[in-house]
């Protein structure tokens, strides 16, 4: 079971797509761990994407998400990060596949409507960064058993 970092950003949730967002993950089977509404200080967007520090750009990147309130959350199921991934589409909506809610409502790379890790490594650094350990809810549904292999 895998535990992955996936955000609303700004556009989604002026677009209202948190709903769609999350049923889509919710149908796919996806099990919600933690979820906050908020909006992102400027340490937490620079310590987000530290990853691009130097690129071109990350100012643009972290302005946009300081630009409105997000919806940050905390995801699991087995491959959860590689599914999430997928459920989202490439990060330029206009090569994203049909389908994925980049390309669903997307145009632009910097109006891509989520975040969401990209490998293990990136996942447990998210996780720890936007969520402490008691913020985040270990539970089972009935359903599991229908959904996983090994629940
Ligand atoms: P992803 O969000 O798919 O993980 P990423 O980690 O490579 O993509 O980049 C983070 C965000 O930065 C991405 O969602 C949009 C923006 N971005 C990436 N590459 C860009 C580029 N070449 N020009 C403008 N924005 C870019
Ligand atoms: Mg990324």
């Amino acid at each position: 079971m895998e535990r992955t970092f996936v955000m609303v950003k700004p556009d989604g949730v002026q677009r209202g797509l948190v709903g769609e967002i999350v049923a889509r993950l919710e149908r796919r089977g996806l099990r919600l761990v933690a979820a906050k509404f908020m909006t992102v200080g400027k340490a937490l967007a620079e310590e987000h994407y530290g990853e691009h520090k130097g690129k071109p750009f990350y100012a643009g990147l972290v302005d946009y998400i300081m630009s409105g309130p997000v919806l940050a959350m905390v995801w699991e199921g087995p491959n959860a990060i590689a599914a999430i991934r997928q459920t989202m589409g490439a990060t330029r909506p206009t090569e994203a596949a049909p389908g994925t809610v980049r390309h669903d409502f997307g145009l632009e790379i910097g109006r891509n409507l989520t975040h969401a890790s990209d490998k293990l490594e990136t996942a447990e650094r998210e996780v720890a960064l936007w969520f402490k350990p008691e913020e985040q809810v270990t539970w089972t549904r009935d359903v599991d058993r229908w959904v996983f292999e090994k629940a």
